[in-house]
């Protein structure tokens, strides 16, 4: 009999499961849900104390997410749908907990998750046909393995120089302390411009005393129009969600934008009406801005004239020519994941919001009392790494897992992360990934992405059960197709064009392989296809 600790009633024998779920955020616990629905014996690991993954760790000041509310939520449950009530547009993170926290509660789902429980190895036991996962908690066996560990797990934290000699606080966004930061009276420090910083710069620029932002590459981003939540607008959803939910799941990123997609080229359009749609976009806010037109990400030439947009915008809103200038981005848009904003631009008007270009001079070093960038040192009362994540692969390789013939995870990817739909890997039977490489992942709306993943892993294994068949497992040549598909897609758009965490460019030393699939409908169709002819590419022993 197994105990809630991941060892057995004697303290020494392994924890026995049919699957074992790693991560209990919104793909883990909707994995536990729906296996524990089916008759499996499903337990979760998890190595933080409570649910919510992303959003249990990401609390810094103005974490929201940017898709809408109404869309970012399970779909599973028609009742669950009806008697949550959302407050904004775009929920900011405590409301996303609690939710979580709710579906965990509602459902019953902490009896069986194991918390503070880390991953230390997965090792493949061959003669057994079983996974053992050694946490720091005891052993566990599962026939399956289910890893729900997400996109942007493992926090990336630049070595600087001297970053142990500072004498005040640092914090990385990724791993915000629970009880919040008070930045009144402070001078603080934010290293990097990207999603997590364009939300917190805002929030922390109205609190603390100075704000000196450090920049290295300079960010595009779109005013989200954050606001209350239109009671009209919650019943219509609450009203229709069957429809509108189908209608989401039809769209490119599974979700629906409040204007309508347009598909011609942003190049063939006169400069009124280029400046028309362009200007009613940018009021509506949000990802619709990008959705103006057919080819914001595959043609170079629209791909300008839509960022020369965002360029002149900036000139607009900031004051202070020389900042404008700093501030403007000159790659390609939307190529990095692109952001939304509350005031972005604006706060770079503050008098007592600095900027400090770090691309030329990188930072040279952390002092006990600042940043130093090309002999300069920028005083510092604490410091925010908003720096990122070593996205998609950093997780599952953290975890040491090794597959047929002891086949290590990590040598298999060497050259960058191989996967089948995105859902399997060659030699490394009876596991799954949830939102892995190669599947929309971070280019879609996360949870119906999720819910995708977790329908087609749960109708497996039920056709496993119901054949009696041991392990199933990618096969190379059905892998090697998918990477090359996977490659093929992205090199139709400009993604690989530039240095993004898409493509693992943000890490040192790291494989750069474009690893999201761009397009959730056609890859859904392909996984329903791949399963309905037998599971097609995949080996069933
Ligand atoms: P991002 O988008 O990877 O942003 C990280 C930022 O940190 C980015 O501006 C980087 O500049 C910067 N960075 C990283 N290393 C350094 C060094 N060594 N020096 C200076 N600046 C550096 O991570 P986020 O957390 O903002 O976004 C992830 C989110 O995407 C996630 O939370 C979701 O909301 C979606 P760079 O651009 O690489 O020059």
């Amino acid at each position: 009999m197994s105990t809630g600790d991941g060892v057995s009633s004697n303290g020494h024998e392994p924890s026995v499961h049919d699957v074992v779920v790693v991560g209990a955020g919104f793909a883990g616990m909707y994995a536990l849900y729906t296996l524990r629905g089916l008759g499996f014996d499903a337990v979760v690991v998890e190595r933080a104390d409570d649910v919510g993954g992303t959003w249990y760790w990401n609390r810094y000041p103005g974490a929201r997410c940017d898709v809408e509310s109404m869309q970012y939520s399970y779909s599973f449950d028609p009742e669950l749908e009806q008697e949550w009530e959302w407050s904004e547009r775009y929920s900011g993170q405590p409301e996303i907990l609690r939710y979580a926290n709710h579906v965990a509660d509602r459902y019953d789902l902490r009896r069986d998750i194991h918390f503070e429980t880390t991953v230390q190895r997965v090792d493949w036991d061959e003669d057994a046909c079983r996974w053992v996962l050694q946490t720091d908690r005891g052993t566990y066996r599962a026939r399956f393995v289910v890893m729900a560990t997400g996109c942007l797990s493992t926090t990336n934290v630049p070595r600087f120089d001297g970053a142990e000699t500072f004498a005040g606080p640092t914090f990385h966004t990724g791993n915000w302390p629970h009880e919040g930061v008070d930045f009144s009276g402070l001078s603080v420090g934010v290293i990097g411009t990207g999603s997590s910083a364009v939300q917190a710069i805002p929030v922390i620029a109205a609190e603390c005393r100075e704000l000196t932002v450090f920049q290295r590459t300079p960010n595009y981003t779109v005013p989200a129009r954050n606001q209350p939540l239109d009671p009209d607008e919650q019943a219509h959803w609450k009203q229709n969600y069957r429809e509108l939910r189908a209608e989401m799941f039809a769209q490119r990123a599974a979700m629906v934008q409040r204007l309508p997609d347009i598909e011609d080229a942003a190049k063939d359009l006169g400069e009124q009406e280029f400046n028309e749609r362009m200007e009613e976009r940018w009021e509506v806010g949000g990802f619709t801005f990008y959705r103006a037109f057919g080819d914001v990400v595959l043609d170079a030439e629209s791909n300008e004239r839509v960022a020369q947009f965002v360029r002149d915008k900036i000139g607009e809103v900031v004051d202070d020519p020389e900042m404008a200038a700093k501030l403007t981005p000159h790659n390609t848009i939307a190529c990095k994941r692109p952001c939304l904003d509350t005031n972005y631009y604006e706060t770079f008007n503050q008098p007592h919001v600095h900027l400090v270009d770090v691309s030329a001079t990188p930072i040279e070093r952390i002092s006990p009392a600042g940043v130093v960038v090309d002999g300069t040192e920028y005083p510092v009362d604490a410091i925010v790494y908003a720096t990122g994540f070593d996205a998609m692969t950093g997780t599952l390789l953290r975890m040491n897992i090794t597959g047929r013939g002891g086949v290590r995870l990590a040598d298999h990817w060497d050259a960058g992360p191989r996967t089948y739909l995105g859902l399997g890997v060659a030699g490394f039977p009876n596991m799954f990934t949830v939102s892995g490489p190669g599947s929309p992942s971070v280019l879609s709306n996360m949870i119906p992405s999720i819910e995708q993943h977790v329908d087609w892993i749960a109708r497996c294994l039920v056709d496993l059960r119901e054949r009696s068949t041991t392990t199933i497992e990618a096969e190379p040549d059905a892998e090697a197709y998918w990477v090359d598909h996977v490659n093929a897609v992205a090199d139709l758009t400009l993604y690989p064009t530039c240095n993004s965490w898409y493509l693992g460019a943000n890490i040192p030393g790291k494989t750069r392989v474009f690893m999201p699939l761009p397009g959730f409908p056609p890859y859904v169709e392909i996984c329903e296809d791949v399963a309905s002819d037998n599971y097609r590419g995949f080996a069933l022993a």
